[in-house]
């Protein structure tokens, strides 16, 4: 039985570590149900107090939640111990038909000492701690489990580090951090403590660890291969997700933490930032000579230059008087485009002063207190700040009235999105940084503004625009912590016995002080790392409440399970050099694909340091395939706009030219992501989950499910080697020719600075636009253009959804399945949202010899073909109103390296079509 299996396995795994003296617990009590069990644990041994002191009594708690989902949750009986609180990540509910009989996955346990695995139902081992005891201590938890030897892990965020994780040796800390130049080796801005094995042939499954405290996991492989997580408090809080298949672990993941928001479809527009525009001038001279260039600009940002001495809520009379940051608006929103600022967490402490973001916040009681009940203050940019505390009841009516009025469409700066920033929290002073006022001016906090322009140089572009009033909304109302699991006493709360490898040094060094008491009771130690997705939370219900028929984007840098379903997210301060360029790739795929949270990108260009023309023209490119696109960049370093160099803004065009014509394709990705959790973006083991070669490629990677993108990758190259798994592909860049790729790696040469390699993956078909334009707004006034790219076996399908793109509820949508079988194209599914345009052309890759022709209904279309790209093409004007098909005659597709004659041609229709050639040809 599984008890035996339990004991091979434990065989080579020992701790060598201070806790292999730890007694761990028995398991006594043990009540079985249909759908889990229960039982008590208690420490079966002498204490060992290794990082602080052993709890006596634990409960276990497992749960069959669904047929692929098993919760096993280890807490302190009386549960005292600090919890993430369920109104910040609620988790999911079982299914009602879940249970032990039914599910994919079994628990088992060794009673004494206790242990536990978790297999499948075929016996297979995932999960197993035998051999190492248990420790729950008061300020340091760890539970290991032996894994195959040299796994393939992924995930356990937010990192830099390769997208396939190391397996000796490895440490990986997660406790949010401002970390400047994304180090790789370090804890950076988010946390998101979730990994993802994969076995190849027998499976793929992911494992979820709901905790909010300072986490290091270890993996290595020094005692048998196994994976360790140590954690500074909270419980054993663990989902395990059965997969199979990559794609159902996403899935499966999103049921966990959440689907993601939606985003407007101009969310997927091209944005530009950076930091240091000196004025309002030069952000509307940025906006003017994009629209010169010829670059699509979607939306113009601008970073904290905008604030008074950067203060949140203000703006700079002189450099940026809201009247020109409103005509700047306006004039955008005339054209179609839209405008964001940043906002920060931290308010400057300038007492007395009329500072309304100050004054109302102390007003109503939203600051972090000391425990002697004055306000705590760090050092950030305006010098002296407080932190709002985000659990205080009235964090969200003061957020949402400071929005309400600085963001006022009427008198204030009307952004469609926003950006936030610094919410790890960051503090420029060190703990204890006991004279915030003395640090803040030894540091030239705030810095001195630039010069202000004797006379404008630019005049602003610009006409009134009609405004309307924002209505009003209901709040959105958060429960108050019930009082249970708030936390043991008597903690060290700044110097925990057990240090993690936090890159800033001790916990509350560039933060806010982890001893801090929040207004409900709950300390900063243990939820630390939910400040910033408790920010992006009330600042996304801010926003709605702003515009509460519409949807929003939020960017923030710091994040936690479920972020996803609030804010979409960049991946913070990466420096302008090519490693940072090629692991932009592995950092947004873990997003996309392993947290659910779709939106997300690094700084095009780069942000730290100065770019370099060709490393701009490439990543101008890359970024085309970021969901997420924006090119930023650092105060004082080269400019970096796309039109600064010819190569790169042409490089910028053709690049947004194909993302744009793609555009719907991507958007239905999304919004299939927003559905079911099935990844927008997929890493390539997704697509090709048996083919081992692929497991470790974090160079190439799918756009959709269909597209893969292969950049360049090398400083200054023009050749680039991409890796074609055993399929049919077709080559955007020539004309769609059918590549048949073999499970090898091939050498592109001669890629130029105006190309990336994109291959359409067979058995797709991908709705195109049939040109780009200069918003999405025109965009979406273009006809479609259906690509049928067959696969091997000479099929295809796909997918489009479309809505409004705006709207938080949809009146009406459409979703529409494409499919082709070898010789007839057709549409079904539900058309409620009018596009108001029409399918103008069918594009059909592959074809070794020319179709005869089309017919749709009773109409004849002749086909175009080019015999050196194989590519047939037919002129239709099918409305998007309902469902319709098409056959093609003669139809001949390139399967494998062979040719194969459609043989399932209707002979009605072939006989109807011959009679039509004839007669077309008299
Ligand atoms: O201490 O707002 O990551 O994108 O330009 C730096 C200035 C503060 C960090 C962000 C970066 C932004 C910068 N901010």
């Amino acid at each position: 039985m599984f008890f035996e299996c339990l004991c091979l396995l434990s065989l080579g795994a020992t701790l060598s570590f201070a806790q292999q003296n730890c007694p761990g617990y028995t398991a006594s009590n043990i009540q079985q149900s249909a759908t889990g069990l229960t039982a008590d644990l208690t420490l079966a041994g002498e204490a060992c107090n290794v990082y602080g002191f052993d709890l006596t009594n634990l409960t276990l708690t497992v749960e069959y939640q669904s047929g692929n989902r098993l919760h096993v949750l280890i807490q302190d009986q009386n549960q005292s111990v600090y919890q993430v609180p369920t109104d910040i990540f609620p988790g999911p509910e079982s299914l009602p038909s879940a249970s032990a009989s039914n599910s994919n996955l079994r628990f088992a346990f060794t009673q004494s000492p206790f242990s536990f695995a978790v297999a499948r139902s075929n016996g297979e081992t995932l999960f197993n701690t035998s051999g190492n005891p248990l420790v729950f201590e008061n300020q340091y938890l760890n539970v290991r489990t032996s894994l195959p030897d040299s796994p393939n892990l992924y995930g356990l965020g937010e990192h830099s580090d390769p997208f396939r994780l190391n397996t000796t040796n490895y440490t990986r800390t997660i406790w949010n951090r401002d970390s400047y130049g994304i180090p790789a080796g370090t804890n950076l801005y988010g946390a998101h403590p979730i990994y993802v094995e994969h076995r190849g042939g027998s499976g793929t499954h992911g494992v979820v660890f709901v905790n909010s405290n300072g986490i290091e996991v270890k993996i290595n492989d020094t005692q048998g291969q196994y994976l360790e997580y140590n954690t500074l408090g909270g419980v054993f809080d663990f989902y395990f997700l059965a997969g199979p298949s990559p794609v159902e672990v996403s899935q499966q993941i999103a049921e966990v933490v959440g689907l993601p928001a939606n985003i407007p479809y101009g969310g997927l527009g091209f944005h530009q930032c950076r930091y240091g525009y000196r004025d309002i001038y030069e952000v509307a001279g940025v906006v003017y000579n994009y629209s010169q260039a010829g670059i699509a600009l979607e939306t113009m940002w601008t970073d904290i230059d905008y604030m008074f001495r950067r203060y949140v809520m203000t703006v700079d009379p002189d450099r940026f008087p809201m009247a020109k940051v409103r005509e700047l608006v306006n004039y955008l929103h005339a054209h179609q485009q839209k405008y964001t600022v940043m906002v920060d967490p931290a308010v400057a402490y300038q007492p007395n002063t009329g500072y309304g973001a100050l004054d109302s916040g102390i007003q109503q009681d939203i600051f972090l207190k000391t425990s002697n009940g004055s306000l705590y203050t760090g050092v950030v940019w305006p010098g002296p700040t407080v932190f709002p505390d985000w659990f205080s009841p009235n964090a969200q009516t003061y957020w949402t009235g400071q929005f309400d009025s600085f963001f006022s469409s009427e008198t204030g700066i009307d952004i469609d999105y926003l950006w936030i920033d610094m919410n790890e929290a960051a503090n420029f002073c060190n703990w204890p940084c006991s004279d915030p006022q003395g640090y803040a001016e030894e540091n030239n906090f705030p810095p001195d503004p630039p010069p202000v322009r004797n006379s404008s140089p630019i005049a602003l572009p610009g006409f009134p625009a009609d405004f309307q009033p924002p209505s009003s909304s209901a709040r959105v109302k958060r429960q108050d912590n019930a009082g249970l699991r708030m936390g043991l006493s008597g903690r060290d709360l700044i110097n925990p016995p057990y240090q993690i490898r936090n890159a800033a040094g001790s916990l509350s060094n560039k933060t806010i002080n982890t001893d801090l008491v929040h207004y409900n009771g709950l300390v900063e130690y243990d939820t630390h790392n939910l400040y910033g997705t408790m920010m992006s939370n009330h600042s996304r219900n801010a926003m709605l409440s702003r515009r509460p028929q519409e949807r929003t984007l939020v960017i923030t840098r710091s994040t936690f399970l479920g972020a996803g379903t609030y804010v979409a997210h960049w991946l913070g301060d990466n420096i302008s050099d090519w490693p940072h360029y090629r692991i932009s790739i592995a950092q947004m795929l873990a997003f996309s694909a392993f947290f659910s949270l779709p939106i997300t990108g690094s700084d095009v260009c780069g942000f730290g340091g100065n770019t370099t023309e060709l490393l701009c023209a490439r990543w101008m490119m890359l970024g085309a395939f970021y969901p997420f696109y924006r090119n930023h960049n650092e105060l004082g370093s080269v400019s970096q706009e796309a039109y600064r160099w010819e190569s790169v803004a042409e490089s910028a065009r053709r690049a947004i030219d194909i993302r744009y014509r793609m555009l719907d394709y991507f958007y239905t990705a999304v919004y299939e992501q927003t559905v079911d959790g099935t990844p927008s973006l997929n890493p390539m083991f997704y697509v090709y989950p048996n083919d081992s070669n692929t497991f470790g490629i974090d160079l190439q990677y799918f756009w959709g499910s269909s597209v893969l993108i292969s950049p360049v990758t090398e400083e200054n190259g023009t050749s680039v080697d991409i890796y074609l798994p055993q399929d049919i592909f077709y080559d955007w860049n020539n004309g769609f020719t059918p590549v048949q790729g073999s499970g090898t790696t091939v050498t592109l040469y001669n890629v130029d600075f105006q190309t990336i390699p994109i291959h359409i993956k067979g058995g797709s078909v991908l709705p195109l636009r049939a040109r780009s334009a200069n918003t999405t707004t025109e965009l979406r006034k273009q006809p479609f253009q259906i690509v049928i790219a067959p696969g091997t076996d000479g099929t295809a399908s796909g997918s489009l959804y479309i809505d409004d793109g705006i709207s938080l509820e949809q009146a009406a949508i459409s979703y529409i399945s494409f499919s082709w079988d070898g010789s007839n194209f057709s549409m079904n599914g539900t058309y409620d949202y009018s596009t108001g345009v029409n399918i103008s052309q069918i594009i059909l890759l592959g074809q070794r010899s020319a179709p005869s022709g089309a017919i749709t209904g009773d109409q004849y279309f002749p086909v175009a073909y080019n015999s050196t790209s194989q590519v047939a093409s037919v002129n239709v004007s099918i409305p998007l109103t309902g469902d319709s098909s098409m056959r093609f005659g003669q139809v001949a597709s390139y399967i494998g390296n062979a040719f194969a004659l459609g043989t399932n041609l209707y002979l009605a229709a072939t006989a109807l079509l011959l009679i039509l050639v004839a007669a077309q040809n008299l």
